[in-house]
């Protein structure tokens, strides 16, 4: 991916980029498939852990082992594919997601038109999990990212947000496009649509919601364990998530805030924000 604002291209094997794009565009879903979707630093990584231990009776045990091993992102592997540090569900990640037993969970933040043809058509029925988070909050995150855990920016947080206003990047693109299109889809009986600040603000609310759409039930005591496993501070001390080890440094679990970017953005950036926006919901439902 080549911007001004990256000192390092993200990708560099356009390649190896494109015939990912074909295979995630083909990939084959199945009937038993948990699928999470979700525009990048949406709070994917906390959505997957709390999915997969759903999907997976609360096996603690298993959820040793790192959540993207369990739970591929398939995308991975077009931006990866040369790269020997990074684990195999990684460099490897469509195969590797072919490998799992059933039922499967896999993530990813590719947009709309790369998505599998089948999860577009409804031709199999595979669940779809989307994610959203306020995109002020998102792009600070991403912002962070880039900067402290990537290294591949060294901009200003108001350029910054520019770029992320724009939509430019080629594999995610625009924000609302990417929301907006499982916002539509939502009340479909395959799709369930949750939040961030959900998840926040009354994570047993939707703890309860995913696991009624996967068909699970919940003891009390349940989903209190559930409830303290996913706590921000537990999941940053938890190695097989907090994602120390694949960067060899900490900060990929960073704040976990809700409405940071208020102490954070100008208010030229947050009236930028607004205006956005506004504009992209102007003919929507879509409450924020
Ligand atoms: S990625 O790289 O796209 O997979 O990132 P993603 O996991 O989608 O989003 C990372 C942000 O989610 C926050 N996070 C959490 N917040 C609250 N509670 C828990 N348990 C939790 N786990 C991850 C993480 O800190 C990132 O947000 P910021 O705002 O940067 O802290």
């Amino acid at each position: 991916m080549t911007s001004p604002i990256f000192k390092t291209s993200l990708g560099k094997d356009q390649n190896a980029i494109n015939n990912m794009l074909i295979e995630t565009k083909g990939f084959q879903t199945r009937d038993t498939d948990v699928f999470l979707i979700g525009y990048p630093k949406t709070g994917t990584t906390w959505a997957q852990e709390m999915i997969w231990l759903i999907v997976n009776n609360l096996n603690y045990e298993g959820a040793k082992v790192f959540v993207d091993e369990r739970f591929p992102i398939l995308e991975l592997c077009g931006f990866y594919s040369n790269v020997k540090s990074v684990p195999e569900c990684h460099r490897n990640s469509i195969e590797f997601a072919k490998q799992l037993k059933d039922p499967r969970c896999l993530k990813t933040h590719l947009k709309q038109e790369y998505l599998p043809e089948e999860i577009l058509n409804q031709t199999e029925k595979a669940k779809v999990i989307y994610i959203a988070r306020n995109p002020k909050d998102t792009c600070l995150s991403t912002y962070y990212y880039y900067k402290n855990i990537l290294n591949v920016i060294d901009c200003s947080l108001e350029k910054f947000c520019d770029y992320f206003i724009s939509g430019t990047n080629p594999y995610i693109g625009d924000y609302w496009n990417h929301v907006l299109y499982f916002w539509q889809r939502r009340n479909q009986p395959n799709v369930l649509f949750i939040k961030y600040e959900d998840m926040k603000c009354n994570l047993i609310n939707v703890i309860r919601k995913v696991a009624t759409f996967l068909q699970k039930s919940l003891t009390e005591d349940e989903e209190t364990n559930l409830l303290n496993w996913l706590d921000f501070k537990s999941m940053k001390n938890n190695s097989a998530v907090n994602h120390d080890a694949l960067y060899q440094k900490s900060g990929f679990m960073r704040s976990g805030q809700t409405d940071e970017h208020k102490k954070e953005m100008s208010e030229e950036i947050i009236k930028k924000f607004d205006s956005w926006i506004e504009n992209s919901l102007k003919n929507t439902d879509y409450e924020m």
